[in-house]
């Protein structure tokens, strides 16, 4: 294997937020709450980042920009760092966007929060499928407007999770929802919308007078053979949709802080540009643009990993969680299975595989709603640990 996923990596001492953070973020506790397990006994499932190490190629990168030794403000000028990402999205999804309209912004969710503050104002909604990132809800509530839900549906009860176009339609139709804030590919359910899905989606949106923020990502982990496509690639002459896609979940970068915002739309943009103060941090760009110039080989080899995690993780539960709803998603490292038929659904589903199993997940209620019996689990770690998480996850809900 030219690169090693299997190898398991000490990230305590590092101010991590997957090994030192879990008590505030899931459990809205101190640092004081107590577990029969100790933190490092812990098999962690839960942030959406990755146990693997980042591509050489970014640290490499990042390490000849500490060498240039002075750090002061820092903004993209020239081309390269568009020319690198446009790059990529051109190979990887025969999509390119005019340089005008690419913005960086120090991660997706300050985007989203700054710009719900653009296009809503104090009586306006704003509106997401659920089960949903909690996020998206947030950042509704960080600018005081209201928020609307169109739950998925699962109609085969099987995990395959599709939208609800009637009720989405309805839902559109309040004037006073002025944004839709899309999941593309759809974190917790894996889906990687269909090109009929996107268009029903959009077209929705357009009659209604929707903007759509389309979150895209996790658009680069996908199972190996399946094709991603920005909802924006279909309505070239559109400026409703904003595109947010990052280097961070593909190459495990989320500390860094850098993403990439592709706004059409001229009124959005001007607020924008008078508002976003933010300068770069010289050694994030760095490694962005090396991701986009030199990743690929180790991002097709990690969605191998990924791909090999999830074929474990299915017929593991097939063989020890009978009962379980899971299947294998279509997109992101993020399993979303109902153990509905092992708990309650008044169970707080983290707290239980905390305390009694030794393994960090979310699940249940931190995904808006939609989502009671739900729990996720994410798989990009070493297989040795996934086989351990799952043991211990099984192990709770059959004793
Ligand atoms: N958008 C989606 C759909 C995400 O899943 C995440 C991270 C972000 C945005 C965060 O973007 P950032 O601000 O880091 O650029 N998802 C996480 C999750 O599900 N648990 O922990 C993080």
């Amino acid at each position: 294997m030219k690169y090693n996923f299997d190898e398991i990596i000490d990230r305590r001492n590092t101010n991590c937020m997957n090994t030192d953070g879990f008590r505030q973020y899931i459990f809205h506790a101190d640092q004081d709450m107590k577990f029969p397990f100790a933190d490092e006994e812990f098999i962690r499932m839960w942030i959406a980042d990755m146990e693997f190490a980042t591509p050489d190629c970014i640290i490499q990168a990042m390490k000849e920009r500490l060498d240039r030794r002075i750090f002061g403000y820092t903004r993209i000028f020239g081309d390269d760092y568009y020319r690198a990402f446009s790059g990529w999205t051109k190979k990887l999804y025969d999509w390119e966007f005019p340089k005008e309209n690419l913005y960086t912004s120090h991660g997706v969710i300050p985007a989203l929060y700054e710009l719900t503050g653009y296009i809503c104002g104090p009586e306006d909604k704003v509106l997401m499928m659920t089960p949903s990132y909690a996020y998206f809800k947030y950042a509704a509530e960080h600018n005081h407007v209201a928020y609307v839900c169109s739950d998925l549906v699962n109609p085969r009860g099987d995990g395959y999770y599709e939208i609800d176009f009637d009720d989405f339609r309805r839902k559109a139709q309040d004037p006073s929802v002025k944004l839709f804030i899309f999941c593309n590919p759809h974190n917790p359910t894996g889906r990687l919308w269909s090109e009929e899905e996107l268009r029903k989606t959009a077209e929705i949106c357009f009659e209604n007078g929707v903007m759509i923020l389309s979150d895209e990502i996790h658009c680069d982990l996908i199972r190996t053979g399946r094709k991603h496509i920005p909802l924006a690639k279909l309505y070239p002459e559109s400026d409703q949709i904003i595109t947010c896609m990052a280097p961070s979940k593909t190459f495990n970068t989320a500390g860094l802080q850098f993403s990439n915002i592709i706004i059409p739309n001229e009124n959005v943009r001007s607020q924008w540009l008078r508002y976003h103060n933010f300068d770069e941090n010289p050694l994030s760009l760095a490694g962005a643009q090396a991701a986009y110039e030199k990743g690929y080989d180790w991002m097709t080899a990690l969605r191998e990993y990924l791909d090999e995690n999830f074929r474990f993780t299915k017929a593991y539960l097939e063989e020890h969680l009978p009962e379980a709803v899971f299947r294998i998603p279509e997109a992101t490292y993020l399993g979303w299975v109902d153990v509905g038929a092992y708990v309650d659904k008044e169970v707080n589903l983290p707290l239980l595989f905390a305390e009694k199993a030794g393994v960090l997940l979310e699940g249940g209620n931190m995904f808006v709603q939609n989502s009671d019996t739900y729990i996720r689990l994410n798989v990009a770690c070493p297989r040795a640990v996934l086989a351990e998480g799952l043991r211990r996850i099984c192990r709770v809900l059959t004793e």
